[in-house]
């Protein structure tokens, strides 16, 4: 039995499926999870010391791809002053300000410890700023675990979102309403269902959570003026795309502007850390200024704001990183595209920029209906050829691809000739 065996066999008796994330569990893909020892650069290594070609990255945090020298040398040096103050620190200041100054729709943020913090907290910020209880998401789309985003559609246009995991009361979820992603008719059928109550509509500009789903041409313009017309706060949830699309995310990459913006992930530079910014006069209203009250005692932890400094500041002051995420995609996602077209592959694949996702089903995919008709079997068997080939990807079909500054050409390549040999394996 390996490392990963044995330490999986005691973790399931003390932590509930042995993982302090479901997703980590391996469960949609049958595996004992893959216990991870240490990573450097674009490389992980397991407990039984494996060597993996990663394309998880933490789920996003990993851009410069993992213990990068500029974030470890911060990081280290942040230690020894103390770990935590409970205080204000100059940390935070830097922080808000290289934000600030690197997306231009937000004036103010407020640091927190976790994307699901964030969105939580963006939410009651525009609920008290407009008055009004209704939030719109889309399906498909995940924002943290927050009882009011864990929703499902309900029968019809005018009925609430029902809970989709037990634990959430109905009246947690009876103002979110669901809309269908891609498909901005169904946007506009809620704002005439419940025109003047709608407080936020909340968005991934990229959809990453059913795997990954470009917008299409129009819909994030479409979706800013409806909530500007309707005086309903536009929030892009970026706790994938923060500063991974550009050094804007993808306000910056669509040229659309949000009025709220959650983040996550490569903020903290792989701490744990969230924000939520946008609009001075909505931000104003979050305590101590405004009585919209949120609070946390490792919010803007100094050695958290020294990771994501280093981090933000990295890429901030390298912004050729940026064009070499979308030319490596290029290489990979569209690599794997021209195979798949090429050799009449029931496949598609979805890419914007560094993420990625391989969808094995023959139609495109747009929505969270047309995601969930993929053969998640097949990728199932994806999935276990390729960490068997040393190559590791999420382990759901609904995830993405995430590519780092770390990923080289030939590590590209080799990707390719292993997803080619398994595609081409009948
Ligand atoms: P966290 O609370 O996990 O930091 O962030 C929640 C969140 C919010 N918004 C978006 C767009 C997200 O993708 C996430 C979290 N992403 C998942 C990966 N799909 C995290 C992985 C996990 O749950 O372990």
């Amino acid at each position: 039995m390996g490392r990963s065996e044995q330490l999986f066999e005691e973790a399931v008796n003390l932590i509930p499926g042995g993982v302090n994330s479901p997703v980590r569990a391996f469960g949609s893909v049958g595996l004992t999870p893959r216990f991870i020892a240490s990573a450097e650069g674009a490389y992980m290594t397991d407990a039984d010391g494996k060597r993996y070609l990663d394309y998880v990255g933490s789920w996003g945090p990993m851009i410069l791809g993992h213990a990068h020298p500029a974030v470890l040398e911060k990081v280290e040096e942040a230690c020894r002053k103390g770990l935590s103050f409970g205080a204000a620190t100059e940390a935070e200041v830097d922080m808000a300000r290289l934000i600030c100054g690197m997306v231009p729709s937000v004036e103010m943020i407020r640091m927190v410890n976790s994307g699901t913090e964030a969105v939580m907290s963006a939410v009651r910020a525009a609920r008290g700023y407009t008055g009004k209880n209704k939030i719109i998401k889309f399906e498909g789309c995940y924002h943290g675990h927050s009882d009011a985003m864990l929703v499902k559609a309900g029968s019809g246009v005018m009925t609430a979102g029902v809970p989709d995991s037990s634990g959430v009361p109905k009246g947690c979820t009876e103002d979110t309403l669901l809309a269908v992603y891609n498909d901005l008719d169904s946007v506009k059928g809620l704002f005439e269902a419940w025109d003047g109550q709608i407080a936020a509509l909340i968005v991934e500009p990229v959809g990453a959570n059913m795997g990954v789903v470009p917008p299409a041409a129009g819909f994030l313009e479409g979706l800013r003026e409806l909530c500007t017309a309707h005086g309903t706060v536009l929030i892009f949830d970026e706790v994938i795309t923060g500063f991974r699309l550009a050094r804007g995310g993808a306000q910056e990459y669509y040229g659309v502007q949000a009025d709220l913006t959650t983040y996550g992930k490569i903020i903290g530079g792989g701490m744990p850390v969230g924000a939520y910014g946008g609009r001075r006069e909505i931000m104003e209203v979050v305590s101590p200024v405004g009585n919209v009250y949120q609070a946390g005692t490792l919010s803007g932890n100094p050695v958290a704001m020294a990771a994501g400094l280093a981090q933000l500041t990295y890429l901030n002051e390298h912004p050729e990183i940026y064009t070499e995420l979308e030319r490596k995609g290029k290489v990979l996602y569209g690599g794997m595209e021209k195979f798949c077209r090429e050799n009449g592959l029931p496949c598609q694949v979805n890419h914007v920029s560094s993420l990625g996702c391989l969808f094995f089903t023959p139609d495109p995919v747009t929505d969270y209906a047309s995601a969930k008709k993929s053969d998640t079997e097949a990728f199932k068997n994806y999935f276990r050829y390729m960490l068997d080939s040393g190559i590791y990807i999420a382990p759901s079909q609904f995830e993405a691809m995430f590519l780092s500054a770390a990923h080289t050409d030939e590590e590209l390549q080799f990707t390719l000739e292993k997803i080619a040999q398994r595609l081409l394996t009948k």
